[in-house]
């Protein structure tokens, strides 16, 4: 198998969600840091317009969102699982849950005025106007959960979570799964990068606790890559064979049909190309790139919409 390819940047949750994984699979993997907002340009040379964070690349294979990319992981090497019989399907709920509600609700909270003045501090204040504007345009017309909200839905979730652990030390039993893995980056998020709003976890001392063992866990043996040089690893590989992978048609879009992927919130940029497989799980698509070759980029299907090009 090629290397392993982790897009990202240090104070990323989402991407601490897919190191600490591939430290618990004691997988190897190369850095390659990305920058915090757009442009991206050896980022989207790979993805054709995906700039989320983590990305993950196996050669000519790029990967988007950390639902995908555990799933990709866990076939790689499948123990320790993070998705163990007979709490398979109910780690996947509350791992869906974690990203989609905690994860917002958190990052509301972390960012009031004492938070963000911990995150920013030192930084230039054009790269903190940048940052601002950079994340508006990604949540379009969206609108921002209110401190008040974020900070009340947080502690009930806290709540919920510390529940969980009363006797068992992690959530859905004696090891980690994928929903560990995704509640433990907003909290993370809310100890390393804004410290001072940490106190909301001291009703919750189980789930201190438990930061502790999911934080031990570390993020396995990596090095770092230059981003350009993923871009030649790409350009030298080819995309896996998909051709015998089952077509499920949910659409009515043909495979070899020119189509684009957009997230169904925050990040909408569209990533175009011809339609070359379409699981019950993935979508995935063919395009070609001047720097980086012929690449597969894939898709989960829950959280983006597929959509034929009109010619
Ligand atoms: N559903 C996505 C969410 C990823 C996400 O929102 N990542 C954040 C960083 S933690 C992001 O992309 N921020 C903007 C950026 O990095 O450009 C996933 O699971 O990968």
């Amino acid at each position: 198998m090629s290397q392993l390819i982790l897009h990202h940047y240090p104070t990323s949750p989402f991407a601490e969600k897919i190191r600490l994984i591939l430290g618990y699979k004691k997988l190897a993997w190369q850095s390659v840091v990305i920058p915090t907002i757009m442009p991206k340009p050896d980022l989207t040379a790979l993805t054709g317009g995906y700039r989320r964070t983590p990305v993950l690349q196996i050669g000519a294979d790029i990967y988007c969102d950390t639902a995908l990319i555990a799933d990709v992981l866990e076939k790689i090497a499948p123990s320790p699982s993070l998705y163990p019989s007979p709490v398979n399907g109910a780690s996947r709920i509350v791992a869906q849950w974690a990203d989609s509600q905690v994860f917002p609700a958190a990052m509301a909270y972390n960012f009031q005025p004492a938070g963000i003045a911990q995150v920013f501090a030192g930084v230039p204040e054009e790269a903190v106007q940048a940052f601002v504007a950079d994340r508006a345009a990604m949540r379009g017309s969206a609108p921002r959960m209110a401190i008040g909200e974020g900070t009340s839905t947080y502690k009930s979730q806290l709540r919920r979570l510390s529940d969980m652990l009363t006797e068992q030390p992690y959530l859905m039993g004696t090891m980690p799964t994928i929903a560990d893995f995704a509640a433990y980056h907003p909290l993370w998020f809310t100890v390393e990068r804004t410290p001072s709003l940490a106190g909301i976890l001291e009703p919750t001392p189980l789930l201190k606790d438990w930061m502790v063992r999911m934080n031990s866990i570390g993020h396995g043996i990596h090095e770092k890559m230059k981003p350009s040089q993923a871009v030649d690893v790409a350009k030298q590989a080819s995309p896996e064979d998909v051709s015998h992978w089952n077509f499920v048609d949910e659409h009515g879009i043909a495979l070899g049909s020119e189509v684009t992927i957009t997230a169904d919130n925050f990040g909408l940029e569209p990533t175009p190309g011809i339609l070359v497989a379409a699981t019950k799980t993935r979508l995935t698509l063919r395009r070609e790139d001047e720097r980086a070759g012929t690449v597969h980029v894939h898709f989960p299907r829950n959280g983006f919409i597929l959509n034929k090009v009109k010619s």
